[in-house]
C-alpha cells in the first residue's frame, strides 16, 4: 500500500491548548506523524509518495470561501493585533446570541472555533493545506486504481465544518477527499469514522446530502468531546435522511462492545453499495491514549483493517487522532496491514 506523505505537517507545531482546565503542551504534535511515517518504512508497507500540489481549490468544495480566506489571514492579523505567539480564542456564542462575523481578529477567531485546543500558528495555513493535498493525493491513487491507500495527514481534519475549525482540525481532510471522488465520477461515496471522537464536521458538510453516506464511530457525546452533536438519533435530513449514521459508544468499552458496532456500520455501508470508501482513521479508541476512554488492544487494529477489507471496496484510508505517541504507528499500520492481508 502506498503512503502519501510530506514534512510540511511540521509547520503545524502549536505551544499549548486548554485541557481539563490548564494551558498544556499540544497533544496534537509533530512527532504524531514521524512515529508513523517511521513504522510505515520499518514495516516495508510501500513506497512513501510526496502529495501533488491542488491548492485551495478542492477546499473550496466543502469549505465556505469566506472561511479559507479566514484561515490564510488570521496569523497575520493576530501578530499585527497580539505579537508572534500562537491565537486562541477565548469566548464562543450561546443560544440567543447572534452569529455576526466581528471586524476584530478576536472577535473572528470566536466566530470561526469551537474550541480552546487549537492554536493557529505561523505555519498553520501552510500544513493544513499540504494535509487536504496528501489526501486528494491518495484520492487520485486510489481513482487510479488502488485498492487501499494510506494518506497520513496531520493535522487532522474530522472536526472542521463548513465554516468552523477545532479540535486540532483545521480543514476537513476526508471530507475533501470524498468530494474529490465525487468530482471525479463516483456515484456514490462513503465515510467511515473510527476515530474516537465524534466526526462532527464529516457529518455537518454531508447532513442534507444522499450521495455521500457517512458513518462515525465514537465516544458518546453525553459523555465525550465534541459534547454537542453525535447522537444516535441524528440520521440526516432531506434527501440526506438516513444517510448518516452515529454509533455513539459508552466509556470503558472494548473489543467485545466494538466490533459489533463497526459491524453494524459495515452492513450499512455495504447496503449502500459505494464506489468508494474514505475512512477517517483515528487510533485514539486505544486502551492507552492519554485523553480517551476506549481499551481497544494492538491485535483490534488489525480486525478494524480486515473487516474494512471484507467491503471489497476502493479505500482511501486518512490519518485522524491517535496520542498515544510512541505506540502510534504500530496502531495506525496495524489497521493498514489487517486491510491488506484480507484485500
Ligand atoms: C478531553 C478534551 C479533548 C480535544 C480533543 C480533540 C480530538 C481530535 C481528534 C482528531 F482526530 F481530530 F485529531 N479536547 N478532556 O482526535 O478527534
Ligand atoms: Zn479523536
Amino acid at each position: 500500500m502506498k503512503t502519501i506523505f510530506t514534512e510540511d505537517h511540521r509547520l503545524q507545531d502549536g505551544k499549548a491548548e486548554l485541557i481539563d482546565g490548564k494551558l498544556m503542551p499540544c497533544f496534537e504534535m509533530p512527532r504524531r506523524a514521524e512515529i508513523v511515517i517511521a513504522r510505515v518504512r520499518d514495516q516495508k508497507l510501500g513506497e512513501v509518495v510526496a502529495p501533488e500540489r491542488f491548492g485551495t481549490d478542492p477546499v473550496l468544495r466543502v469549505h465556505k470561501p469566506e472561511f479559507v480566506r479566514f484561515l490564510e489571514t488570521a496569523w497575520d492579523e493576530w501578530v499585527q493585533q497580539h505579537g508572534s505567539y500562537d491565537a486562541l480564542p477565548l469566548n464562543w456564542i450561546a443560544p440567543g446570541m447572534r452569529r455576526i462575523l466581528p471586524e476584530t481578529i478576536d472577535g473572528k477567531l470566536s466566530y470561526y472555533s469551537f474550541d480552546a485546543g487549537t492554536p493557529i500558528t505561523a505555519g498553520t495555513w501552510r500544513a493544513a493545506i499540504a494535509a487536504t493535498e496528501v489526501a486528494m493525493t491518495g484520492m487520485k491513487l486510489v481513482k487510479g486504481g488502488e485498492r487501499g491507500t494510506f494518506a497520513l495527514c496531520r493535522p487532522p481534519g474530522h472536526h472542521a465544518g463548513s465554516d468552523y475549525y477545532g479540535g486540532y482540525c483545521f480543514f476537513n481532510n476526508a471530507a475533501i477527499a470524498a468530494q474529490g471522488f465525487r468530482d471525479g465520477g463516483a456515484a456514490r461515496v462513503a465515510v467511515l469514522d473510527v476515530d474516537y471522537h465524534h466526526g462532527n464536521g464529516t457529518q455537518e458538510i454531508f447532513y442534507k446530502r444522499d450521495d455521500v453516506l457517512t458513518i462515525s464511530i465514537h465516544a458518546d457525546p453525553k459523555q465525550e468531546f465534541p459534547f454537542f452533536l453525535g447522537h444516535a438519533d441524528e440520521r440526516g435530513e432531506g434527501r440526506g435522511e438516513g444517510f448518516h449514521l452515529n454509533l455513539p459508544l459508552p466509556w470503558g468499552i472494548s473489543w467485545a462492545e466494538y466490533g459489533p458496532a463497526l459491524d453494524t456500520a459495515m452492513r450499512r455501508l455495504t447496503e449502500f453499495a459505494p464506489d468508494a470508501i474514505v475512512v477517517s482513521l483515528g487510533v485514539d479508541t486505544f486502551e492507552k491514549d492519554p485523553i480517551s476512554k476506549f481499551k481497544l488492544k494492538h491485535e483490534d487494529y488489525i480486525r478494524t483493517g480486515e473487516v474494512i477489507a471484507a467491503a471489497g471496496k476502493p479505500t482511501l484510508f486518512v490519518m485522524e487522532g491517535g496520542y498515544a505517541v510512541e505506540e502510534l504507528g504500530v496502531n495506525a499500520v496495524n489497521v493498514l496491514q489487517g486491510f491488506e492481508a484480507k484485500s
